[in-house]
């Protein structure tokens, strides 16, 4: 990238790459019930955070923020939103609740072949999606959507949307942007915005030149290519990755920002077993009838898919509300103050 007052480069929820110059915080943050919580959010150790567990029993599933930027004169037509967010534990249990449905231990290994095999997935897909905040804006009559910052136990990670400000109409001197997430689902710690263009960048995708596991073990081969080949990594454990960097042109200077993919398990002590390797291919029932073959008490696990299949196929498409009320508060709330918060009551 090249530019005298570049700060840094920063990669979208997209995937693009920014160049930042100013970080400018907003002079408002309210919540749905008129709260202004700027100052939580502008100082350090401070958080802005909703009580989640009482707004969903009186009916709130979902909180709100609006947060309002003086639009500068010089803005470009892309704000570059950057939010600092913690996921709480309304989040965490919720992914408790589904492992402890499927008793995840015992059927994790066979679960995610037979879920990548049949379309009804896509229910319990759009379903999770009811852990994510959205991000909206203003244009001066409507709400406009801008993007999904998805759940995943992000740990103060920072997250950059791109805001299009040219849906602003002429005229306009603020810019308000709406966060919208289940009531105490995340917590803010820092949100800001850059209007600054974007400076000319190159990317230059580096050749990996290898990998070892845990310092020794050589897994290049394996995470070169998006496939059926993948790398395990329990708890403890680590990778090593090495690239050749190339030249740094005059005038420029480097950010370096990595792409992967992957997903990771809940639980530590998944079990497996070796007909896990005979799946490849295998239709849905075919993966099932293999299974309850090696393990019949896996019959209680395919019932609740099908019982999840059901559920998440009437909440497919519904809006973030409809399916906190029908998932989350229907099923797994009272699990939770079953199984979880008992020595709380
Ligand atoms: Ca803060
Ligand atoms: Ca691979």
């Amino acid at each position: 990238m090249a530019g005298d007052d570049i700060k840094e480069v920063f990669v979208d929820i997209n995937g693009e790459p920014h160049t930042i110059r100013d970080r400018i915080a907003p002079k408002s943050f309210i919540d749905s019930g008129g709260k202004d919580w700027i100052e939580e959010l502008t100082t350090d150790g401070k958080l802005v955070s909703a009580p989640g567990l009482s707004m969903l029993e009186q009916g709130q599933y979902v909180e709100t923020y609006i947060a309002t930027f003086d639009l500068p004169e010089d803005a470009s037509d892309m704000g570059k939103l950057m939010i600092r967010t913690q996921e709480t534990n309304m989040t965490v249990n919720f992914v408790e609740w589904y492992h402890a449905l499927i008793d995840g231990c015992n059927n994790v290994w066979w679960l995610e072949r037979a879920l990548q095999a049949t379309d009804r997935t896509w229910g319990i897909i759009d379903a999770i999606g009811l852990l994510g905040l959205d991000v909206e804006l203003w244009n001066g009559t409507e709400w406009v959507y801008q993007g999904t910052v998805a759940s995943g136990s992000h740990f103060f990670e920072e997250f950059l949307i791109p805001i299009n400000l040219s849906l602003l109409g002429d005229g306009v001197d603020e810019v308000k942007v709406r966060f919208k997430s289940g009531s105490g689902f995340v917590m803010f710690d820092q949100v800001s915005m850059d209007f600054s263009p974007d400076q000319p960048m190159t990317v230059y995708p580096l050749d990996l030149q290898q990998v070892l596991r845990n310092g020794n073990d050589d897994v290049t081969s394996v995470v070169s290519n998006i496939d059926d080949q993948r790398v395990k990594l329990q708890k403890g454990d680590y990778l090593d990755l090495f690239f050749l960097a190339p030249d740094l042109a005059d005038g420029y200077e480097r950010g370096l920002f990595v792409d992967f993919t992957g997903y990771y398990h809940w639980g530590l002590e998944s079990k497996t077993h070796p007909i896990v390797n005979t799946l490849d291919g295998l239709t849905y029932e075919e993966i099932i009838t293999s299974v309850l073959s090696v393990q019949p008490e896996a019959a209680e696990t395919v019932e609740v898919l099908e019982w999840l299949f059901d559920l998440t196929k009437s909440t497919l498409g519904k809006s973030m509300e409809y399916k906190i009320e029908n998932i989350y508060v229907g099923h797994a709330l009272p699990w939770m103050k079953e199984n979880l918060w008992q020595q709380n009551d």
